[in-house]
């Protein structure tokens, strides 16, 4: 470890890495400075089998971080360090160190004195929502083309139908036979989930830079519970503002469990949906009436893209998402697929809630 951290531009006296338990993909460390007062780093080893263009992936971040960094010095904004994560480079102005083993690792400054929260209540849904929509406004003027996509296609639903397609032909588990259900129901959305995709093609609906993991853990507070920062920018990259506004209501509004065995408790949070809903069309000021209008239609997708992708990894056995239990997958999958059912039922209430707060 020591050898890692040697490589890298850190100017003061560190303690030993700490291991940190946070998050499912990258292992991550926290390095405390020795004396009061001098900077502390958060080391992390970078997963690249998920992640396979590294470089893309640290070039994505600090052109992301470079361009915050200029809008909060532009704003005369103080405590910028806070603000906006910041990568420490390798002694030869690399942003990854590649060890001879093959791994990488990066570096960035620790934030302090700031916190990330499991759950959320209407009020942190609104700063929640302010939060991810200062965030895409900030970036809505770095044009998407300058980012690559750090996991090729990851919110492309013509891609993840195509894996889908794929993985029944080959029905590899033996799994298909028991599911004629859950597979009618994501074939009978098809066109209506591609939409995004095709408006795109045809010239309506704008691509910007997404978050594209939006869960309320991805947000620092800071000791009053007011945002500070956003983090965990490995999957920012160019797509739809539905993705950013869907996931979050995929994974915040939703009153049962991402995985809840028990279907009845899974149920749209229309308080949560609106204290977001107001946070995000307070800052994001940057969107087309289009891209307005979609927002209850970018909550179907999200909800139907996850089903989607937990299916085919249960038809494949299991081989992306960690398990817990041999049916996980297809628990998470029925669980998804009530939320977009619940999501369906609510979706003229969820258009009057934006029109009331447009
Ligand atoms: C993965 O590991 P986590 O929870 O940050 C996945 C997301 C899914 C999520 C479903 C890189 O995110 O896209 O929405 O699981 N991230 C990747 O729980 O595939
Ligand atoms: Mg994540």
């Amino acid at each position: 470890m020591k050898d890692i951290i040697a490589q890298f531009a850190i100017q003061n006296e560190v303690a030993e890495p700490q291991p940190l338990k946070i998050g499912f993909i990258n292992d991550s460390f926290i390095i405390r400075a020795k004396h009061a007062g001098e900077r502390s780093y958060f080391l992390q080893r970078i997963n690249h089998h998920i992640f396979q263009n590294v470089e893309g992936l640290q070039q994505n971040i600090l052109k992301v971080t470079d361009h915050i960094r200029r809008k909060l010095v532009a704003a005369g904004e103080t405590d910028i360090e806070r603000k906006v994560l910041e990568l420490v480079p390798t002694h030869d102005g690399k942003l990854y160190y590649r060890t001879p083993e093959g791994d990488y690792w990066r570096v960035y400054v620790l934030i302090e004195n700031a916190r990330s929260q499991e759950k959320v209540t209407p009020a942190s849904a609104e700063l929640a929502g302010e939060a991810f929509g200062r965030f895409q406004c900030q970036l809505a003027d770095l044009p998407f083309s300058e980012l690559c996509e750090s996991i090729p296609n990851f919110h492309n639903i013509e891609f993840r139908l195509q894996q889908f397609d794929d993985a029944l032909a080959a029905d590899a588990a033996g799994r298909k036979a028991a599911c004629a259900d859950i597979i009618d129901a994501i074939n009978s959305r098809r066109d209506e989930m591609c939409l995004a995709e095709r408006l795109f093609r045809e010239g309506k609906l704008p691509k910007h830079i997404n978050h594209c993991d939006t869960k309320v853990n991805n947000i620092l507070f800071d000791e009053a519970g007011r945002p500070i920062c956003i983090v965990d920018l490995d999957t920012v990259m160019p797509g739809f503002v539905l993705s950013d506004f869907g996931d979050f209501m995929r994974t915040a509004a939703n009153t049962g469990l991402e995985d809840d065995p028990n279907l009845d408790n899974i149920h749209v949070d229309l308080e949560i949906f609106e204290a977001y809903t107001r946070g995000y069309l307070k800052q994001a000021t940057f969107l087309t009436d289009i891209e307005r209008e979609l927002l209850p239609y970018g909550c179907r997708l999200l909800s139907y893209m996850q089903t989607v992708r937990f299916f085919t990894d249960y038809l494949n056995g299991d081989t992306y998402y960690k398990i817990q239990y041999p049916n996980h997958n297809l628990v998470r999958t029925r669980a998804q697929l009530r939320l977009l059912e619940e999501q369906e039922k609510v979706a003229d209430q969820m258009t009057a809630i934006i029109n009331k707060l447009s």
